[in-house]
């Protein structure tokens, strides 16, 4: 049995003295009353301290556990972002929180649930932090040139049934300082605030508002990309892609109803890339010219 296996789950210990620990009776009886969250979270479950909340998640799905899972974790010691990158999880001060769902909806539908995560983080965090969030296409929240949040997903094959959607959430909110590395491109709402974030608050506004975007990805993903287009940082700018095929720069112009990212090339042509498939984007930081 893996360290931080399921059953161990709700036992912590008394918070240490880096603020309170999150409230799980105010957590989980906000996620009942809700009208949406309650559809799609039946279960939230709270680790002190966890491999990664996302690992769990998968774990959970791959013991044919029934999806509907919130996991949330007062620390990481093995937190990570896409393609094999960390995730810097400090104890006590941010959200490390990982979804698990089984949704009724086809799988090349998935990836759209990226976007639809990260508006409902940019309307959670703006309520209760009253901080504005970006987002970097596909799953950044960005203030400035900082990144405050990060999303990933992950699925698994259950051998022909309907795979499960695992949604990992980080949330830089109260922590003040950044590994050495990090320093430079990344910030938590606290530092921009100038005032530490209820972190129980953000939560539940968040499975609300997460509950709720995926309540409205059931019919067209139109609504989504309109709600997207305004916070998203990276259109209009001048980007360099990298996808498993090639590296291009181009005009980051629109995002299409399956979520894809549209480009302008210099030479006129436009390529659009699938959420599956981006490596890295990195904006070059100009306006786009005029028509
Ligand atoms: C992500 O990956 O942004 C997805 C992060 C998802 C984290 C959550 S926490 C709960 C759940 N359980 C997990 O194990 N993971 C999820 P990516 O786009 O690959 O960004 C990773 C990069 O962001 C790293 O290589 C660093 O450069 C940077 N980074 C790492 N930790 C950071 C932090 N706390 N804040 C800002 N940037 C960070």
């Amino acid at each position: 049995m893996p360290q931080d296996h399921p059953t161990s789950l709700g036992e912590r210990s008394a918070p240490p003295s880096a603020g309170p620990g999150l409230e799980m009776e105010a957590i989980r009886t906000h996620c009942k009353q809700h009208p949406k969250a309650r559809e799609w979270i039946r279960e939230v479950l709270f680790f002190d301290r966890i491999g990664s909340t996302n690992r769990t998640a998968l774990e959970m799905a791959g013991m044919g556990m029934p999806g509907g899972v919130a996991i949330f974790a007062e620390s990481q010691t093995a937190g990570r972002g896409r393609l094999g990158r960390s995730w810097f999880s400090p104890e006590w001060v941010n959200l490390y929180c990982s979804l698990f769902l089984m949704p009724h909806q086809p799988v090349r539908t998935f990836h759209l649930f990226s976007l639809a995560t990260a508006v409902a983080l940019v309307q959670a965090i703006q309520r209760v932090a009253e901080c504005t969030v970006q987002i970097k296409w596909p799953n950044d929240l960005v203030m400035g040139n900082r990144k405050v949040a990060g999303i990933l997903l992950e699925s698994a094959s259950l051998g022909g049934q309907t795979p499960p959607l695992v949604v990992g959430i980080g949330i830089n909110v109260n922590v003040d300082e950044f590994p050495p590395e990090l320093q430079p491109i990344a910030t938590s709402l606290k530092i921009a605030a100038g005032k530490p974030i209820d972190r129980s608050a953000l939560a539940q506004e968040m499975l609300g508002a997460l509950s709720e975007q995926y309540d409205a990805l059931r019919g067209s993903s139109r609504h989504l990309i309109e709600t997207i287009r305004p916070a998203c940082r990276t259109l209009g700018k001048k980007v360099s892609v990298r996808t498993p095929r090639n590296t291009f720069e181009g005009w980051a112009d629109d995002i299409e109803p399956d979520g894809a990212l549209r480009c302008r090339l210099g030479d006129g042509s436009i390529r659009k890339i699938a959420l599956a498939d981006i490596l890295h984007l990195r904006e070059i930081g100009e306006d786009a010219p005029g028509p």
